[in-house]
């Protein structure tokens, strides 16, 4: 018998945007301990409880090892089977040529899902396989998510990924709207032990001040909660515009020289006072004044709003007021308010700047982003005949019959499909509908650089982590799979095959060409970077304007036509006031979205899917604690074990997303036995940002019964 030596190895988790740094000690093929790396400049040594689940995803004898192929033996009855790689990989790039030659490259669907932007080897390699696909037909839990955000900076700034940057360890003040980072770690905010940097706020004498329908952890650590009623951000946000027009508190600072379109803001929030928005928000009109104030003169001060103001029926607004708010403070581009970052691989500099509504979804005409259309209109995009009609539908690292609203009828849809492919190491709610499943290597079986999420720290670093395990023999990555199938589709169809550069070398000829590569006295490369494996930290967030604004004219333009319109709809909007329940949603930090629920160390315990609603609403319906309540939307009904609380305000219910497992033909033996249900079948694709397609999750209306 030999005995495994132990190995110590320097690791970045990728499950979520905090990107923490972690020492893995592993003996043969086997974990035997995962901590945090304290000298990890950006993470400083901290994890959270997911951190662990690194070894469970890898040693989880549910996921996929080998290609799946369905086999159908009556109409809805189907199992899965393995099969070789060479056999899968051919199927799958016959059915894509088949259907490109038979229907057109537009009856090729493609759905990408949110882990897709966390492992570098499906950003580099998508291309090697969709580049031959254009496809309109593409979609992605971005317009489920952060849409908004995009297409703000798009106009404003001149790119879709120049996002600002909340710097919270030099700030003052921090208005925060719809964000929960004590649960998700944060978001479009790379910001790992933010529990810390939050603390260190307060105890130098700055404020944070929370906005949300419910009392989160991160509100309990916060100097102000104040409770909104959900969806109706926006006039909060215009009120706060109102009231620093009308004081004088506009103060630009050194954006004067290159900001444009105040009067326009100024006159379009003349008639939206803090009595009006008070009416809408719930929340009294000296609370709006005094935030304005406390905002506009604060020495430093950060308005940010995630994902409870990005998916709601105004989220594009949402974040265009955020971001003029940042902007009239003489906030934006300012140590301790938001800021650029200057990343070591330059995403602004490497991507395109975004577009918009160059075409539309045939269902409810909803306008394309970057080439996508919203995921609401997936189902209706493969049901509704005609030109242009889903045959084949792909699916890599995403799971939307439990993420995008109205998920029951995607599930329906997915069925219909002539050819389904999905690229997944889990046979789960989605890929279960799949005729081939591709799983590639664990995470911990491939190297990453994390080439998202740098972009948006609140530092410049840059980190680059080797594989753990060496890839088991006859396996295969996920930007290999991208590549086989691509070079295979290219032959048959008589094209170009892209060249198969492995990630690392993209990733290596972007950092010497970068801002700290071999111009620079960094000289930085993967090379250096294998020298320093708990990261390179290049300092702070450092203004950067007007040379980093990407708008033609190097100038910031407030007065966005669409968005200034969409102030119309809300003032018409008859049904934001409306009585009724409204549905939020919930994270946990042992969740992830809809895929790590298979993992008992994470799951245990009292079970997270159940319905907050407050005690006061509880007992005017006569109900109690433990009970089924059904809760019903246009499109569906769900029913869920009512929890009374005081977290929630009158009015609201509060319930997570990511649970509904248990469908029959999935392969998740533990989070089958937790199956709660899933929120998105009562969500509405036709419940929008109207604006940019968003998908509205939060503050649907719904009907309750016992
Ligand atoms: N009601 C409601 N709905 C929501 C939200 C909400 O707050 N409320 N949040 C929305 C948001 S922000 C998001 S981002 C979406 C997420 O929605 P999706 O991205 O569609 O779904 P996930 O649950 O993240 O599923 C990820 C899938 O990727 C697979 N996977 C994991 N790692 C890898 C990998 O390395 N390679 C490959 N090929 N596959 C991998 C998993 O097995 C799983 O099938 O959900 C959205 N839906
Ligand atoms: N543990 C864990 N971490 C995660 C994820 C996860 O699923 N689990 N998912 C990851 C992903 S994909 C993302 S995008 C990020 C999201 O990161 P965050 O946006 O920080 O996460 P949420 O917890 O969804 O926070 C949204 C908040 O908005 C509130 N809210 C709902 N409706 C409204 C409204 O109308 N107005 C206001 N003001 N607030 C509202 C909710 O109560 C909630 O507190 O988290 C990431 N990190
Ligand atoms: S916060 Fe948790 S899940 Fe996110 S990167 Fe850190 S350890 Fe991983
Ligand atoms: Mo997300």
């Amino acid at each position: 018998m030999t005995i495994a030596s132990t190995k110590t190895h320097h690791r970045v988790c990728h499950l979520c945007e905090a990107m923490c740094g972690l020492i893995i000690k592993t003996e043969g093929d086997k974990v035997v301990d995962i901590r945090g790396d304290k000298s990890d400049p950006l993470s400083r040594g901290h994890v959270c409880p997911k951190a662990v689940a690194l070894q469970d995803i890898h040693e989880d004898p549910d996921r996929l090892r080998k290609p799946l192929k369905r086999i159908r033996s009556a109409p809805g009855v189907y199992e899965h089977v393995e099969i070789e790689w060479g056999e899968a990989l051919d199927l799958a790039a016959n059915a894509l040529a088949d259907t490109i030659e038979k229907h057109g490259v537009n009856a090729i669907g493609a759905y990408f899902g949110n882990p897709s932007a966390h492992n570098y080897g499906m950003m580099t390699h998508q291309r090697n396989l969709f580049r031959n696909i254009r496809t309109r037909n593409r979609f992605s839990a971005t317009s489920v998510d952060q849409l908004p955000h995009h297409l703000v900076s798009m106009w404003m700034y001149g790119h879709m990924l120049l996002m600002p940057i909340p710097d919270i360890d030099r700030t003052d003040y921090f208005l925060m709207l719809g964000a929960n980072p004590l649960a998700s770690n944060g978001s479009i905010w790379t910001v790992p032990d933010v529990r810390k940097r939050i603390k260190d706020l307060t105890a130098r004498g700055g404020k944070l001040v929370v906005v949300d329908p419910r009392r989160t952890e991160t509100a309990e650590l916060a100097s102000e909660h104040h409770f909104v009623k959900p969806g109706t951000d926006a006039a909060l946000l215009l009120a706060l515009i109102h009231v620093i027009f009308r004081d004088d508190l506009v103060s630009l600072g050194a954006l004067a020289d290159f900001t444009d379109g105040l009067d326009d803001v100024r006159n379009a929030v003349l008639p939206l006072s803090p009595e009006w928005a008070s009416d809408i928000t719930g929340i009294p009109a000296a609370n709006i004044e005094r935030i304005a104030t406390d905002m506009a003169t604060a020495k430093a001060g950060i308005c940010y709003g995630r994902m409870g103001v990005s998916t709601q029926a105004y989220g594009t607004l949402c974040q265009w007021a955020i971001q003029v708010i940042n902007v009239i403070t003489g906030n934006l581009d300012k140590p301790g308010g938001s800021l650029f970052t200057k990343p070591a691989m330059d995403q602004v500099m490497n991507s395109s700047r975004g577009g918009f509504a160059r075409y539309t979804s045939r269902g409810q005409g909803l306008p394309e982003f970057n080439y996508e259309l919203p995921a609401a209109e997936l189902a209706t995009e493969i049901r509704t005949p005609g030109a242009d009609q889903i045959k084949l539908m792909f699916t890599g690292a995403g799971n939307p019959v439990l993420s995008t609203p109205n998920g029951r009828a995607v599930d329906e849809a997915l069925e219909e499909l002539d050819f389904m492919i999905s690229l997944d190491p889990a046979l789960n709610e989605t890929t279960r509908h799949a005729d081939i499943i591709l799983p590639p290597t664990s995470p911990l079986e491939h190297d990453n650089y994390d080439f998202v999420f740098h972009n948006m720290a609140i530092r410049n670093t840059a980190r680059y982590t080797p594989a753990v395990f060496d890839k088991p023999e006859g396996t295969l990555h996920d930007w290999e799979i991208f590549a086989e199938l691509g070079e295979r589709l290219a032959e048959r169809l008589g094209l170009e095959p892209m060249p198969r550069v492995p990630p690392h070398k993209v990733v290596d000829a972007a950092l010497q060409a970068g801002p700290y590569g071999r111009d620079s006295e960094w000289n930085l490369s993967i090379e250096k970077l294998k020298d320093h494996p708990s990261g390179i930290d290049f300092g702070p967030l450092e203004p950067s304007c007007p040379e980093r604004l990407q708008t033609a004219d190097k100038r910031i333009g407030l007065a966005i036509p669409e968005v200034l319109a969409d102030i119309t709809r809300l003032l018409s909007d008859v049904t934001i006031n409306k009585g009724g329940y409204r549905l939020i949603g919930r994270r946990n930090v042992r969740d992830n979205n809809s895929w790590m629920h298979n993992h008992q160390r994470l799951i245990k315990g009292k079970s997270r899917c159940n319905l907050l609603m407050h005690p006061d609403d509880v007992a005017k319906e006569g109900w109690s604690e433990g009970m089924q309540v059904t809760i019903k939307s246009r499109v569906g009904a769900i029913t869920a074990e009512l929890s009374p609380s005081t977290e929630v305000m009158p009015g609201v219910i509060s319930l997570p997303h990511g649970y509904g497992h248990g469908l029959q033909g999935t392969r998740s033996q533990v989070a089958n036995g937790h199956a709660g249900v899933s929120c998105n079948d009562v969500t509405d694709e036709q419940f929008l940002d109207q604006l940019s397609g968003n998908a509205a999750v939060n503050g649907v209306p719904v009907e309750l019964s016992a």
